[in-house]
């Protein structure tokens, strides 16, 4: 059985206010979720240590994580937090490839490769963001557009890696504009990347594939109803406590 997950993607969002209200609701509603749901938040990386405070460190209900990492270990690369710290702090997690991060800081499928192995030698799981544009959707290219992203990122897993390796399936064009992916066209892309998937190796049962991209508490049913989607990977509403928890009841 493949796990079921839910993340929280704060992006560039948040205060101490937010993380002590939200990260409590989300806490206190976890029992209703009876273990079905793995819950991650993934918070800004200078509230991870006070949302780590809050949940309760590394057995935690609710895991936390980072939303980016850099490529190398350690050393004078000013701004930049490695993977090996996240785990360090208690991290269970890191986001790698996201579309902003490819689109705004020009994060190229071998810089997303490169990502993926720190965090998999780190220890950490590691959630790896692929989708097409808008434009490569409207040219017919979605599929091998992510299948390449796919194939780029994970080529290299080593098979006890694949129970750490989490596929995030965004299409850009769906996210944060409220213009989510029917449930149909995101089944079909969900089984796309299985099938890259098997040919790289990982077994059908070790890898998760979420949806990403407007979900909020009244699509996410139907989305996750989709026997490829597994979850989802949550932006604007992981910062709402009703609405993300609304989301991950969905998943259940
Ligand atoms: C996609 C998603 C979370 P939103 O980026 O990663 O954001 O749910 O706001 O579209």
């Amino acid at each position: 059985m493949r796990r079921k997950i839910v993340a929280g993607n704060w992006k560039m969002n948040g205060s101490e206010d937010l993380v002590r209200n939200l990260v409590n609701d989300v806490s206190n509603g976890m029992a209703s979720l009876e273990n079905c749901v793995e819950v991650v938040i993934i918070p800004p990386a200078l509230y991870v240590r006070d949302v780590l405070s809050l949940v309760g460190q590394r057995e935690a209900a609710v895991a936390t994580g980072v939303q980016n990492v850099a490529p190398w270990d350690a050393g004078a690369y000013t701004g930049e937090i490695s993977a090996a710290m996240a785990a360090d702090v208690g991290c269970r997690y890191a986001l790698v490839g996201h579309s902003e991060r490819r689109q705004l800081f020009g994060e190229t499928d071998e810089l997303v490769a490169e990502k993926v192995r720190k965090v998999l030698a780190s220890g950490l799981a590691v959630i790896v963001c692929v989708g097409e544009t808008l434009a490569e959707r409207e040219q017919g290219v979605a599929e091998r557009v992510v299948a390449r992203q796919v194939r780029a990122a994970l080529a290299e897993v080593e098979s006890a890696d694949w129970p750490k390796v989490i596929v995030a399936y965004e299409p850009v064009w769906a996210i944060g504009t409220g213009k989510t992916a029917t449930a149909a066209d995101a089944q079909a892309m969900h089984q796309a990347i299985r099938k890259e998937l098997s040919g790289l190796g990982a077994p059908e049962s070790d890898v998760s594939v979420l949806y990403g991209g407007s979900v909020k508490p009244d699509n996410a049913a139907e989305l996750f109803a989709q026997p490829d989607i597994d979850g989802g990977l949550i932006g604007g509403a992981s910062l709402i406590a009703d609405d993300f928890l609304g989301i991950c009841q969905a998943a259940r």
